[in-house]
């Protein structure tokens, strides 16, 4: 285990206490001023460690392998997902040479009439958010013009009896495949599909996908919770376990994003009554401590209790829907999860606090969390722990070649792998927890869930 910070000791002991802030530590001692700046330039030098390895070892593949300093491509072609998914934290990050070169290979080489089949969810999440997300950043209506065409080659998809998406959808031809899925690959289309309907004035992205989250939704149970996978052209539930986590996580988000980026009553309505279900069936008290577990959708009745590297998204959801107590919370467990190890496993029974799956992918989501929460908080502690965090990211997964993941948060043993989203959110929500706040102002953009910030209507 890794020794405790005065930081962690504080938290840790304190995290029985009914308070509704980070941690009961605020109140005990006053925990020492983070240096913004200093943290800020720190991270996007880090930030640079990994794309200029990415630019020397992999320049126009998907990804770069971290240890062995070789390129991967999902689909045995590329799609440039690391060059696009990275490009609006390029330029957040003010890197305009970088940022510059960067736009002009998606610009030059980036074509999606490939003969693949490719998967909706991340294309659309990595690919077509990234792409509308750098267009609004940056006008060149070269990525506008490649979004469109993404865009279109994506519908086909939706092309079911129910209306829910197929996993897969050939790009070139508009073949289709893949009928079970889940919600968060139903329900995490509309930020993208619809930005994609008001740049281009083609309101078929949003319909789509708007009929995909509400045939999500109508399947949820009588009481109220969705499933963890679900059969697209029947319609049917083939797994009733309900959770916050991978497979869902997103399709939640999207509920309440969608009302906050379109202002759409409709998703706040659906938001309204899921969150009321995930609040009644999923939650779980331990000691103290908050969680959120697994539970049967039809039943309720507890079917595990676990929750990972990928739950600790749900706090920044709570604060953004005003839920600040429950969102600082279920961040403080978050925290105990990481503290575990000195960093977070994928996967940890939090009754034992054994840890059931040892991976750690790089994932953003706990800071993303952090972000949020500093944001609606101002609470310094959140920067505090950003900066442990980081310090420990650092310190476990850099190499040579980059950032890798690791195989077991145990032995800290690294994988080689360095997936895309590292520059798309780990790092983004990094240098945004530290950043002046005009570096991009919180209530103008919603992010998706791949944190690529959209902009929200006026
Ligand atoms: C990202 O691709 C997205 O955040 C997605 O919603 C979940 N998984 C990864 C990061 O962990």
């Amino acid at each position: 285990m890794k020794a405790p910070t005065l930081f962690r000791v504080i938290v840790l002991l304190t995290t029985w206490l009914p308070v509704t802030g980070i941690a009961a530590g605020h109140a005990v001692a006053e925990p020492a001023a983070v240096n913004a700046p200093m943290m800020a330039a720190r991270v996007k030098q880090q930030f640079l460690h990994a794309w200029n390895n990415y630019v020397r070892y992999a320049w126009g593949h998907d990804e770069l392998k971290p240890l062995s300093k070789k390129p991967r491509d999902w689909y045995g072609q590329s799609l440039l997902m690391t060059p696009v998914d990275a490009l609006d934290t390029l330029v957040l990050m003010g890197l305009k040479p970088q940022a510059d070169r960067d736009r002009k290979l998606i610009d030059t080489k980036l074509s999606f009439d490939k003969n693949i089949y490719v998967k909706v969810f991340e294309i659309n999440i990595r690919l077509l958010g990234g792409l509308l997300s750098a267009y609004e950043l940056t006008g060149d209506p070269r990525l506008l013009a490649l979004a469109d065409d993404l865009g279109k080659r994506l519908l086909p998809a939706f092309n079911s009896p129910t209306g829910l998406p197929y996993r897969y959808v050939n790009l070139r031809t508009g073949a289709v495949r893949g009928v079970d899925s889940n919600p968060a690959e139903t329900g995490t289309l509309i930020l993208e599909f619809g930005t994609l309907s008001k740049l281009t004035g083609n309101p078929v992205f949003y319909a789509k996908a708007k009929r995909a989250l509400v045939a999500t939704y109508q399947r949820r149970s009588p009481i109220g919770l969705v499933g963890d996978e679900i059969n697209i052209r029947t319609g049917k539930w083939i797994d009733t376990d309900s959770h916050i986590s991978g497979g869902i996580d997103s399709y939640y988000e999207y509920l309440w994003k969608c009302w906050k980026l379109f202002g759409d009553k409709d998703c706040l309505a659906m938001w309204h009554s899921s969150i009321a279900a995930v609040n009644k069936y999923l939650p779980d008290e331990v000691d103290g401590s908050l969680w959120y577990g697994h539970a049967d959708m039809n039943t309720g009745k507890r079917t595990a209790t676990e929750y990972g590297a990928l739950d600790a998204y749900f706090p920044a959801v709570l604060a953004f829907s005003g839920d600040l107590e429950r969102a600082q919370r279920l961040q403080a467990s978050s925290y105990r999860m990481w503290d575990l190890y000195g960093i977070e496993p994928e996967v940890l029974n939090y009754r034992s606090m054994k840890v059931v799956s040892p991976g750690y992918e790089l994932r953003p989501e706990i800071v993303e969390s952090t972000y949020y929460l500093y944001h609606f908080t101002h609470d310094p502690e959140y920067r505090l722990r950003g900066q442990e965090m980081f310090d420990d990211f650092v310190k476990y997964c850099r190499t040579d070649g980059g950032y890798a993941a690791l195989k077991s948060v145990i032995t800290k043993r690294k994988r080689d792998a360095m997936e895309s989203y590292v520059f798309a959110e780990t790092f983004k929500y990094f240098y945004l927890l530290f950043a002046p706040p005009q570096t991009l102002i919180f209530n103008k953009v919603v992010f998706n869930t791949e944190g690529h910030p959209l902009k929200r209507l006026p």
